[in-house]
């Protein structure tokens, strides 16, 4: 087989000629902000001189892009957002520089990403068994930028106390849509920092630990998440199948066949399987589940040690990304959490790939918010301006007002975080991170799905062109309600805190609430929306005393709603808690007033038309099952 060198805008990638190839032009989906207008006709001229077709004979009307501009200066609501939490001049230049640099490199990169996805090839020309991924050499640039830019260390070097997790994921918004799906590696390589700093940073995994977290590119080592396999990706403790098998020095072999590995370029992961005790028999069920930790390394044949790469996934989406099934033969693991301790160890790392989940659906609702405000002041239809189209610039309004409510929700997830990583969280911090981490995830990523697909609209056919780079957008963000648990999985994980800690977490929820609201009341202009809130509230906590004396059926089919409900409330408190703030802008005031006007309890709603009804499983059933009548005449 032969390989080809592309030149890409000055980027050598090497990639197999079987890789969609395309010119530097197709990478130009969007303009960056520096790139002049050189091949716009600046003034759409008069409808005549487009139909003589004088100087070509396709036209001379070519319309102009869409063009990213510093996504950190176009969004107001994050530098209002850190000028009132963490007005650090350092942390606003490093975002400025970092905003510019996202615009005017790192989003060609990301499409180049995109265009050029991953290859694997199994076997070298004389058949040995070789495994080798290869990447695009932006794919790799992304790693290297990843390190120097501090995207996973700035939350572990805490120079900012409690608002490092803030500054990080700031840096990580403006990235993300522009990463070519490099924020995928790097949640699992944030949550596995995590795990190990919450287990211990000694060996077998200080190295580890330090790799992940450096600022040094040559150092730094990118982690997997390796928990799906055949029997699903969701009911873990049941379907997972992987053995361990005790070795003489302490260590372990993994066997077993993981089946949705992301990024499977790793330098290490982190996964779960069961110890085989010396009859090999193992102990089912979570209790029989441990953490364990290994290094994806190569043997002097340059075979990987102990894993077989079977395939590499054809996704919808995320295609950046060579997500791969993998067979573990004989894997070389060291266990890290206490024996049966797996799921509860692994947590963490869950919480962590969560939020990042939640940012990248911020981001990306953000991402085409932008492009589709400034398409709106490029493109004339019926004889004026997009933007001069009430009707459009009222669908602009409602996504804003969306990525708004996302934007806080997550921040608000991150701002906890930092509370607890520095030590400083209350009882009710921590009761209220572990319930808005599964909220915040399973509401941003179908909020991400539905405002993407709006802005795609909102380009007309070209939103559905494939080399505008925007329909990759909407593709991306479809994965975002499926992988790190499902909604209605995360729905029951809801259930499942609310369980756990007797109800604490709807405690701390309701309390701070309700403290949000309370700058509110110097503000006229958001008394509709405080009361809707109130209202809203006052109906969500009468549903929850009353879900004491209904049957577990009832909770499992209202879980959904209430996680809606949930979200929906604590955006909206949030939203107005940011328009009360001193520095708050009309456009705050409006966004907030706006996002309660939407049903805030639809748990209530639906619970008020007998949706939970002990008959309701079996009339949905009836419903979705639902057979044409055969005539045996
Ligand atoms: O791997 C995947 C793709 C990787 C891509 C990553 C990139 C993402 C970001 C990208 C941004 C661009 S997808 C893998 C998807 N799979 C999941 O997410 C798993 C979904 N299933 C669940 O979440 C389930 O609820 C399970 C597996 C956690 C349930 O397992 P169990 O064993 O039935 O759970 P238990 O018995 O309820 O809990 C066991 C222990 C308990 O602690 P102890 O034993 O101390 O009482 C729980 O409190 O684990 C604890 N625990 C948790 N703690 C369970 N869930 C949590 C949690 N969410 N937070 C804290």
């Amino acid at each position: 087989m032969r390989f080809c060198t592309v030149l890409y805008r000055g980027v050598e990638s090497t990639a197999r000629h079987k890789a969609p190839l395309r010119p530097l032009q197709s990478l130009n989906h969007v303009r960056s902000a520096s790139v002049a207008l050189t091949l716009t006709k600046p003034d759409n001229g008069p409808a005549v001189d487009s139909l003589s077709f004088s100087k070509a004979k396709i036209g001379c009307f070519f319309q102009e892009r869409p063009v990213l501009k510093n996504p950190f200066l176009e969004d107001a609501l994050l530098r209002g957002y850190l000028k009132r939490y963490m007005p650090h001049e350092a942390v606003v230049s490093d975002l400025c520089a970092f905003g510019e640099h996202v615009a005017n490199k790192v989003d060609g990169w990301g499409r180049e990403c995109e265009v050029s996805p991953p290859q694997l090839v199994q076997y070298d020309s004389w058949g040995r068994r070789v495994d080798l991924i290869h990447t695009s050499a932006t794919w790799k640039q992304m790693k290297d930028l990843s390190a120097r830019e501090g995207l996973v260390s700035i939350g572990y070097e805490r120079h900012y106390g409690e608002w490092s997790r803030v500054y990080q994921m700031s840096k990580l918004f403006l990235f993300s849509p522009s990463s070519g799906l490099y924020t995928c590696p790097l949640a699992m390589t944030d949550g596995a920092a995590k795990v190990i700093e919450s287990l211990g940073i000694s060996w077998p995994v200080e190295e580890a630990f330090h790799r992940l977290t450096t600022r040094k590119p040559e150092y730094f080592w990118t982690s997997g998440q390796w928990m799906t396999e055949r029997q699903g990706g969701s009911d873990v403790a049941n379907g997972t199948e992987t053995v361990a098998v005790p070795q003489t020095d302490g260590s372990f072999k993994l066997n077993g066949y993981k089946w949705f590995t992301s990024a499977t370029d790793a330098d290490m992961t982190l996964t779960l399987a069961r110890v085989q005790d010396t009859t090999g028999a193992t102990i089912l069920g979570s209790r029989g589940l441990s953490l364990f930790y290994a290094e994806v390394s190569r043997d002097e044949s340059g075979q990987l040690k102990g894993i077989e790469v079977q395939k590499l996934k054809d996704k919808l989406g995320t295609r950046q990304m060579p997500t791969a099934e993998l067979l573990l033969d004989g894997l070389p693991a060291h266990m890290i959490s206490t024996e049966g301790r797996g799921v509860s160890s692994i947590a963490n790392m869950l919480t962590i790939t969560r939020i990042h989940n939640s940012l990248s659906a911020a981001g990306a609702m953000r991402r085409v918010v932008q492009l589709a405000r400034d398409y709106a002041t490029r493109r004339k239809a019926f004889g004026k301006l997009l933007k001069d189209h009430p009707l459009h610039m009222q669908t602009l309004a409602r996504m804003e007002v969306e990525t708004r409510g996302a934007f806080l929700l997550v921040m608000d997830v991150c701002r906890l975080l930092g509370r607890e990583e520095t030590g400083i969280a209350t009882e009710f911090d921590t009761h209220l991170l572990r319930l808005l981490t599964p909220v915040v995830k399973l509401y941003t990523g179908k909020q991400a799905v539905a405002v993407v697909s709006e802005g795609l609209e909102s380009f007309g056919g070209q939103g559905y062109i494939e080399d505008t780079g925007l329909p990759g957008l909407l593709r991306d963000a479809q994965v975002l309600s499926i992988w790190e648990g499902t909604t209605n999985v995360l729905s029951l994980d809801v259930l499942r805190c609310v369980a756990r800690s007797s109800g604490m977490v709807f405690h701390a929820y309701f309390i701070h609430t309700k403290s949000l609201l309370k700058n509110a009341s110097g503000v006229s202009a958001l008394t509709p929306a405080v009361k809707a809130i109130q209202c809203a509230l006052s109906k969500l906590e009468l549903l929850v005393q009353d879900t004491a004396t209904k049957e577990p059926s009832f909770l499992e089919l209202a879980a959904r709603d209430l996680a809606y409900s949930l979200a929906r409330i604590y955006a909206g408190a949030l939203l107005i808690d940011h328009a009360s703030w001193k520095g708050a802008s009309p456009a705050d005031v409006y966004a907030a007033s706006r996002w309660c006007e939407q049903d805030l309890c639809p748990v209530a709603t639906n619970h008020e038309r007998g949706c939970y009804n002990p008959g309701s499983s079996h009339d949905n059933a009836a419903l979705v099952y639902q057979r044409t009548h055969h005539s045996t005449n």
